[in-house]
């Protein structure tokens, strides 16, 4: 499979700039995961600054295009309160909730000197209750949790007083990306969603969606569903390792203007970073 970068680079070695050029670039964008709706109206945007700048070369070009997808995408400026913060974790089953909050469990250790603790709010499985529990044990994080079936608001309540308590600074709280049905978990999360506003201040409650990279537009429509429900304040992207193209983000926070925090890379702990747009757009725009 060829990287979006390769794919303009094709372009660029055999046209010359004219609207057949533009057609191939939309294509190539779409083929990079960044979506249709996306792409358009990213072409739509190249043309008219290639016109008004009278841009004649691919360089300046692709320089323009790398303004205008620069501007499409935010970073998410991660900053901890004073007071317990909490950070709620959202996606469907499978896309690496769970992971994702080990890494940033173990990413808050290595970078700052804040007691985090894992609530386990993902009760509607008995192993994803062990798998928290598991990462908590290697990590030396304490983890708040019931038995399977339990109410997942009630855990995250008990976790909420029981850090309070003992003067510890950050919830990581999983949720069940899964229930019997979707409006079943859309309601349950909007149950925690009121308990957790009950008992800290706004600013203190974050609500991170986490998508999978390889799983391409489907991540879009998870995203827009969720937000509805919960507002969502940012976005990790998992998985960006392996073979996934990324373009999704294009599409995810050029839509909904959701900020993206982390990317986890891997399946170890350390593959995870804040997510620094700057070399994301280079890696996507990449050739070999
Ligand atoms: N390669 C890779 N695998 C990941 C990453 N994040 C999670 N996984 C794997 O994806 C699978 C599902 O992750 P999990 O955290 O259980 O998903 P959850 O259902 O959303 O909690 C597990 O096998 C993880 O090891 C990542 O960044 N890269
Ligand atoms: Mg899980």
């Amino acid at each position: 499979m060829k990287s979006l970068g390769n794919l303009l680079k094709s372009i660029f070695k055999t046209k010359t700039i004219d609207e057949s050029a533009f057609e191939d670039i939309e294509d190539a964008l779409i083929e990079g995961d960044v979506g249709a709706a996306a792409a358009v109206a990213i072409v739509d945007e190249l043309r008219s600054v290639a016109k008004k700048e009278k841009i004649a070369d691919f360089e300046a070009l692709k320089e323009a295009l790398y303004r205008i997808l620069d501007s499409r995408i935010k970073e998410y400026d991660f900053k901890l309160n004073d007071g317990v913060n909490l950070f709620l974790f959202l996606g469907v089953n499978g896309v690496g909730k769970t992971t994702s909050i080990a890494k940033l469990g173990k990413y808050l250790q290595d970078h700052t000197d804040k007691k985090v603790v894992f609530a386990a709010g993902d009760t509607f499985r008995a192993a994803a209750i062990e798998q928290i529990a598991l990462h908590g044990q290697r990590l030396g994080i304490r983890v708040v949790n019931q038995q399977n079936g339990s109410d997942p608001g009630a855990v995250i309540f008990d976790a909420i007083d029981s850090v309070k308590a003992k003067g510890e600074d950050v919830i990581l709280a999983d949720t069940a990306g899964r229930m019997h049905n979707k409006s079943n978990l859309i309601k349950e999360l909007q149950k925690i969603d009121k308990i957790i506003l009950n008992k800290l201040p706004k600013e203190n409650y974050k609500k991170f969606i986490v998508i999978d990279a390889t799983t391409g537009q489907n991540g879009l429509s998870q995203v827009e569903i969720f937000n509805e429900a919960l507002s969502l304040d940012g976005i990790i992207l998992s998985k960006y390792d392996s073979a996934a193209k990324g373009g999704i983000l294009l599409s995810i926070s050029g839509k909904l203007g959701i900020p993206v925090a982390f990317v986890g890379t891997g399946e170890k702990y350390g593959d995870f970073a804040p997510f620094d747009k700057k070399k994301y757009l280079e890696g996507l725009l990449a050739t070999d």
